[in-house]
């Protein structure tokens, strides 16, 4: 027995893309040399359910890929369903709204954590290899793009760490390149929580104790993903958004737990002093360095699976893929909760997809903005405190802020918004001294070293919407006709001979 439902079990996530025509059994043979990247690339830019790859050459029989486990969907004749995948990570239904799933997520920040229960067993647990036939090399480990320095098994799934303390157990989401039979290599900075906790082994001079878990439960894998305050649990945050403990299993080797039900699960340790050419691979910001960079090698002693275990891809790049669709989401929700719980008068955060999570949407409440007096290098200031000082707002280097007048989820209104309300030379506030993820494509060389420069606050704020006003009306179908004319054309909509 496992606990189910597409939330916490990635077979039921599986199969509820199957039946919903979101997922494709590819029944032939594919190559993870090249073609399953450029299947799930093509799948990600024309928005075509996801790959599921039954058969791949040269990898034993039963060992499955499925690619753009949250790439976004087509929408259906009502214009819904876009976001179905990413909605079925949180079990909502698919055609919940950017906004729904943002209040699921923060809703859940407010919630007591639910810890993880303890199971004696699990699936993950049905075939079990170490010492000699633990060989990484068995399963298909994709090469994603031609340009990546190697082949990516750690592309969707979270490493799992926990401070020698005990106190503090971290799910983290971060990419990770095969390097031999039993190792692999991928970065762990300092900034993030894996980079904190290794560390703290660093001082005690023991090597980092770690597994790696791959076909997560979905959810698992979204928080895994999401910027939450360091010292917080990853996996008492993901009980209390799916209302049931996740169900964990031991590790073979140290006390680290891993979901019982995941797909693949890594055992091992992480290395202090050895380090290993990773990269370069096609990233989320949508281009790929060409440099290999040293980083940390990932010793694997035990690796457990299901039988015919599915490993999910994400082939980095132009945006939709899932460093957009989750990373970005996750970002927009931990973010909004900052402003909000500081008391900004901020309605909705989000990192439009199509930005490559290098800037976030803020919807500014004109109501309450008005009511706060006070102008716009104010408000930006206050801004730009909170967040550029939060987790959050490090991953992100440039806010944009405009009217609640604009829904930030729909990016042909933010284009409208910044063409026709920023002001050139005025509106941009840098602050080159806030600091930032390493990784933004812009950054000069000084400030990738000093890991400060390249942020700013661009206001589409008109200056009426100080005072609760806006510059003239909107012209269109919602704003420039009486309801009941509104409501007489959609009635009529398919006798004028639209469908
Ligand atoms: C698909 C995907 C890939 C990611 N790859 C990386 C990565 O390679 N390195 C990294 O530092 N963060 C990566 N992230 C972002 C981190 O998971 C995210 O910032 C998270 O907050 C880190 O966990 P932490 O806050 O507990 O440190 C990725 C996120 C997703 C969804
Ligand atoms: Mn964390």
């Amino acid at each position: 027995m496992t606990q189910h439902g597409p939330a916490l079990n990635f077979r039921d996530f599986l199969d509820e893309l199957l039946a919903a025509g979101d997922a494709v059994p590819i029944d032939q043979p594919v190559d993870p040399e090249l073609e399953v990247g450029a299947v799930t690339r093509r799948v990600y830019e024309t928005k075509a359910p996801a790959p599921l790859f039954n058969r791949l050459t040269g990898a034993a029989p039963g060992f499955r890929i499925l690619g753009a486990p949250a790439g976004l969907s087509t929408a259906d004749g009502t214009g819904k369903g876009a976001y179905g995948r990413l909605a079925a990570h949180f079990g909502l239904a698919r055609d919940s709204t950017p906004r729904d799933i943002l209040e699921k997520l923060i809703r859940a920040m407010h919630a007591d954590p639910v810890p993880p229960v303890v199971v004696e067993d699990g699936p993950c647990k049905e075939n079990i290899r170490t010492g000699d036939a633990v060989d990484l090399t068995a399963f298909p480990v994709p090469l994603l793009h031609q340009e990546d320095g190697g082949r990516y098994f750690g592309t969707y799934g979270f490493h799992v760490v926990r401070s020698p303390d005990g106190a503090w157990t971290s799910w983290s989401v971060a990419r990770a390149m095969l390097n031999g039979r039993t190792t692999l290599v991928g970065p762990a900075m300092p900034q993030q929580h894996i980079g904190m906790i290794h560390d703290m082994w660093r001082e005690k001079g023991q090597p980092t104790p770690w597994a790696m878990v791959l076909g997560a439960p979905p959810a698992a894998l979204a928080a895994a993903g999401m910027p939450l305050a360091a010292h917080v649990d990853e996996d008492g945050y993901v009980g209390a958004l799916t209302g049931s403990p996740v169900e964990v299993v031991k590790a073979e080797t140290h006390d680290l737990y891993v979901p019982a039900n995941a797909e693949i699960v890594l055992e091992g340790w992480i290395s202090h002093d050895e380090t290993a050419p990773e990269g370069p691979m096609g990233e989320y910001h949508g281009y790929s360095s060409g440099r290999s960079k040293p980083q940390p090698v990932f010793h694997v002693e035990v690796v457990t699976h299901r039988h015919d275990p599915v490993l999910p891809v994400c082939a980095a790049g132009l945006p939709p893929e899932e460093n957009h669709t989750v990373w970005g989401t996750m970002i927009s929700a931990a973010a909004l909760d900052v402003l909000r719980s500081a008391g900004l008068p901020i309605d909705l955060a989000w990192c439009s997809y199509e930005a490559a999570t290098c800037w976030i949407v803020l919807s500014v409440d004109i109501e309450r903005l008005a009511r706060l007096d006070i102008g716009e290098r104010e408000l930006v200031e206050r801004v730009a405190e909170v967040l550029f000082g939060s987790h959050a707002g490090w991953l992100v280097p440039k806010v944009i802020l405009v009217a609640d007048d604009i829904d930030i989820t729909d990016i042909d209104q933010v284009v409208w918004a910044m063409a026709t309300r920023y002001r050139p030379g005025e509106n941009e506030h840098c602050f080159p001294d806030a600091p930032g993820i390493p990784m933004v494509p812009y950054l000069t060389p000084d400030e990738v070293a000093s890991g400060r420069g390249g942020k700013a606050v661009i206001s589409c704020l008109q200056p009426e919407q100080f005072r609760g006003a806006s510059r003239g009306t909107t012209a269109s179908f919602r704003t420039s006709f009486p309801a009941e004319m509104q409501q007489h054309v959609l009635d009529n909509w398919a006798s004028y001979g639209y469908r």
